[in-house]
């Protein structure tokens, strides 16, 4: 490194060794630079290592959600299914660990409690939970989009003396499920993944529901030989089709799951008829074919009563049906949920739904759960209840950059970034899939590809060109912070009745604002290629 005399435990320190913390550490050490890399976790994975509650599985086809930066990688892996669960995702990416022999520059158990710039030496210095502390020229924050879990604070949840468990610190040594009297709280992705498994193994499973939600049924198979073989055959144009893509998904492996708008019908000009057919046909789909419902209200709210129907049709008990209805949001405006029999569930003898809206939590005693209507007793109490989304993970960590500004305080209106990557007053230290890049609405593994391949090229830029310092400027930040938000306006995302993680609406006191880039990878791609390609505009060098 050029630069000062400052002694230097690495050139780069990483902060996580999910997807996109191992592609970093590939990618930076290809380039010759020292890296280390600092896991919370016992384990890599990220994600895939946390999540590990019956049913965890992931929404974007196994062969799509997979890297293409190999292509020996990519042939020889074998995915069991359309859509894969969580034990196989987290395999496969210890696999990467070792292949690429990543292990030996990652600490596990090292969760990073402070990061602060030291203006002196242009360096980031990185206090850990062990004691250690390092310090490095750049900050690679791939500390993930959902990763900092949400704890509900009922009165008394620290008194129950069954199990509680979190779905997103769930133990690797697993939980007593068996004949046990289990609650779940939350109907979220994870909550519905979770349900149909506890409601299989428990004596009794209760549903505690705060918002009904859009899922479909996800038709997972297992992928046989020859579909397998056919998408490696193709598999160098699918990853182009899915660097291309809006959100980074080719859609051509098999899984079709959604019925997306083909032609130009609109559901208001529809008949009763026509309608009816589209169930018939469609099914919990009928309400996703209609060309009108991404932006016209009236039309989504037609759609959301075909979805209604399904629901209906489907739950055997009318009361039950109801509160299972999602009602006074929009469709579109939350992350769609993938199944596997889920409302079906709710005809099981051994599964209750408490609708908390109409008979909400008070408290948690050391035997159950109260709500304002009943008691309900309890071995186990699961919390599917979600997390704070896309900034928890950087704002829990005492990120100090310039004049020892505190990222949290800086960010305490919503988060400000320039491409999603940079930030004002934090010199040298960049986000991975952050808020104002696609992140979440882009499938991970080609976006990381891109994105995190794009943070390599510019540190190794820096480090060629002598410069010890980078940092975004207050007006691109501005103006890409706007163009986010620009691009999201009229869609249902930002419609007034939309609460969800995607603008924080989730977590009590966190400012509502929309954090993803919703422009679409390509567009996003361009854009990151563009300031590159002008040396970097927008962010001062020096
Ligand atoms: P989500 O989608 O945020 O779901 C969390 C669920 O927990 C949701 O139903 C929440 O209800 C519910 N929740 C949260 N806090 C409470 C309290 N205090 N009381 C009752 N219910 C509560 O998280 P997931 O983990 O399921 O999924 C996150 C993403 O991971 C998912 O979209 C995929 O991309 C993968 P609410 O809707 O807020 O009323």
């Amino acid at each position: 490194m050029t630069g000062t005399d400052v002694t230097l435990d690495a050139d780069v320190v990483v902060v996580g060794a999910g997807m996109s913390g191992l592609y970093a550490l590939k990618v930076l050490r290809e380039r010759g630079l020292r890296v280390v890399v600092l896991e919370k976790g016992a384990g890599v994975g990220g994600t895939w290592y946390w999540n590990r509650y019956p049913g965890a599985r992931c929404d974007i086809p196994s062969m799509e959600y997979s890297f293409g930066f190999d292509p020996e990688l990519e042939q020889e892996w074998v995915w069991t299914e359309h859509f894969a669960s969580q034990p196989e995702i987290e395999r496969y990416l210890n696999h990467l660990a070792d292949r690429y022999d990543l292990r030996r520059d990652i600490r596990l158990g090292c969760g990073v409690t402070a990061a602060t710039f030291d203006e002196t030496t242009d360096t980031w210095v990185f206090d850990t939970e062990t004691g250690d502390r390092l310090r490095a020229r750049f900050a690679v924050m791939a500390t993930g989009g959902l990763s900092a879990p949400n704890r509900p604070e009922w009165p008394g949840i620290d008194t129950f003396e069954g199990s509680i468990v979190q779905t997103s610190l769930w133990p690797a040594e697993g939980v007593e499920l068996e004949g046990r009297r289990i609650g779940i709280v939350g109907t979220g992705s994870s909550g519905i993944q979770a349900i149909p498994e506890l409601a299989k193994v428990a004596e009794h499973l209760t549903v505690f529901q705060r918002t009904a939600a859009f899922s479909w049924p996800s038709r997972n198979q297992p992928l046989t030989d020859e579909q397998q073989a056919a998408i490696k055959a193709q598999y160098r144009v699918l990853r182009e089709q899915q660097y291309a893509s809006f959100s980074g998904t080719a859609g051509t492996t098999g899984a079709v799951i959604f019925a997306f708008p083909t032609d130009d019908r609109r559901i208001l000009d529809s008949t009763p008829e026509e309608r009816e057919a589209a169930l018939a046909e469609h099914g919990f789909s009928a309400c996703r074919i209609w060309a009108d419902t991404a932006k016209d209200l009236e039309a989504n709210e037609m759609a959301v009563e075909l979805f209604r129907e399904m629901v209906r049709r489907t739950v055997k008990d009318p009361d039950v049906a109801d509160s299972l209805l999602p009602r006074g949001y929009p469709l579109g405006c939350k992350r769609p949920v993938l199944d596997a029999g889920y409302f079906e569930t709710f005809n099981r003898d051994n599964v209750t739904l408490v609708d908390l809206r109409k008979d909400p939590i008070e408290e948690v005693t050391p035997s159950g759960v109260r709500t304002a209507h009943r008691f309900v007793e309890l071995d186990v109490l699961v919390l599917a209840t979600g997390f704070d989304a896309m900034t928890g993970a950087l704002t829990r960590i005492d990120v100090r950059g310039r004049g020892g500004r505190l990222l949290r305080d800086d960010w305490a209106g919503g988060p400000q970034t320039y491409l999603g990557i940079g930030t004002v007053g934090y010199p040298n230290l960049f986000i991975c899939v952050g808020p104002g890049s696609p992140g979440v609405l882009a499938t991970y593994p080609p976006q990381i590809e891109l994105q995190v391949g794009w943070i390599a090229d510019f540190v190794q830029y820096l480090v060629d060109h002598g410069f010890t310092r980078a940092e975004a400027d207050a007006g691109a930040q501005d103006a890409w912070t706007e163009h986010v938000n620009q691009v999201a306006e009229g869609t249902m995302f930002t419609a007034a009745s939309c609460n969800s993680w995607y603008n924080g609406a989730n977590i009590e006191g966190k400012p509502r604002v929309f954090m993803p880039y919703v422009g679409g990878l390509p567009a996003y791609m361009e854009r990151c290629n563009d300031v590159a390609a002008h040396g970097y505009e927008g962010f001062t060098l020096s």
